[in-house]
């Protein structure tokens, strides 16, 4: 846990020197040493599939903790991205998310998109839950949203489908390689899990801006980083190897754990 934290703010202290130096930021507990690729990695990489198999069998499908309204001592605190600049962003902000629409495709018998009307004419969820982020704070707040349950019934994911990937319209870093955009994905456990939400407001506002607007996806078991805002798709697959860096997230590309579980 230190590791990941010290690991976050040297991202972010030398976010400026841009990409090459945030790649390899992300993985220098292992590069540094040169052990890329070596039995040591491979030992700490299965040491995270051991935390995700013992952590799922210990939790199975438990709640994360919900609070009451008097524990929102105060705004739930922006980070990451919070002012997306890449243009189709800024259209679809132009005109307040009218145009808006939430494709959810890959391994899904029945391809959709949805509007941001139609999400929230859906059956909702509101639930009032701690965010943790690696960086050591955390912010209680309360998060309506559409449970993805009742998308995934819709689209009837196909047998194949292991994995959920969310992909942003953000985009970070910069230098070699260019900006990347931002993405997330989960488990078919998490996927399923009545906690699990896209989410429009927030403390019983629109969701704003700053914190994911229009949509953002909370996996309340989960730490900070797999929580993706500016949610622009959501896609079904059996495997992330061909996504981004391969990793199954933006974070997990630069060296942070896949299975975050809280
Ligand atoms: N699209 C996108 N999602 C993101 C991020 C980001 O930079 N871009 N940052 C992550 C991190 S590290 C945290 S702690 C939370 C912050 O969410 P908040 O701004 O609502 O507090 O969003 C997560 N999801
Ligand atoms: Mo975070």
């Amino acid at each position: 846990m230190t590791k990941s934290i010290l690991t976050r703010r040297q991202l972010i202290r030398f976010g400026a020197l841009g990409a090459s130096s945030l790649a390899l930021g992300g993985c220098e507990q292992f590069d540094l040493l040169g052990i890329r690729n070596s039995n040591v990695r491979n030992f700490v990489e299965k040491a995270n599939d051991l935390t995700y198999y013992v952590q799922r069998f210990l939790i199975g499908d438990a709640l994360a903790r919900e609070y009451p309204e008097s524990e929102i001592r105060q705004p739930q605190r922006p980070n990451g991205s919070t002012n997306p600049q890449t243009p189709e962003y800024l259209a679809l902000k132009a005109a307040d998310f009218s145009g808006y629409r939430l494709s959810v495709s890959g391994l899904v018998e029945t391809p959709k998109s949805y509007s941001l009307s139609e999400l929230r004419n859906m059956p909702s969820r509101t639930q009032i839950t701690r965010h943790d982020c690696v960086e050591g704070w955390s912010c209680i707040a309360k998060w309506t949203g559409t449970p993805l349950s009742v998308v995934l019934d819709e689209v009837k994911l196909k047998p194949a489908a292991r994995y959920l990937v969310f992909h942003c319209y953000d985009t970070m870093g910069s230098g070699r390689g260019g900006p990347a955009h931002y993405y997330e994905s989960c488990d078919l456990a998490d996927a399923w899990h009545p906690q699990t939400i896209l989410a429009y407001g927030l403390n019983d506002q629109v969701l704003p801006v700053s914190n994911g607007a229009p949509i953002r996806v909370r996996i309340e078991r989960q730490l900070g980083y797999k929580q993706p805002k500016y949610l622009r798709a959501i896609e079904a697959v059996s495997s992330f190897a061909d996504i981004g860096r391969g990793k199954g997230g933006y974070w997990e590309d630069r060296g942070y754990e896949w299975y975050a579980g809280i």
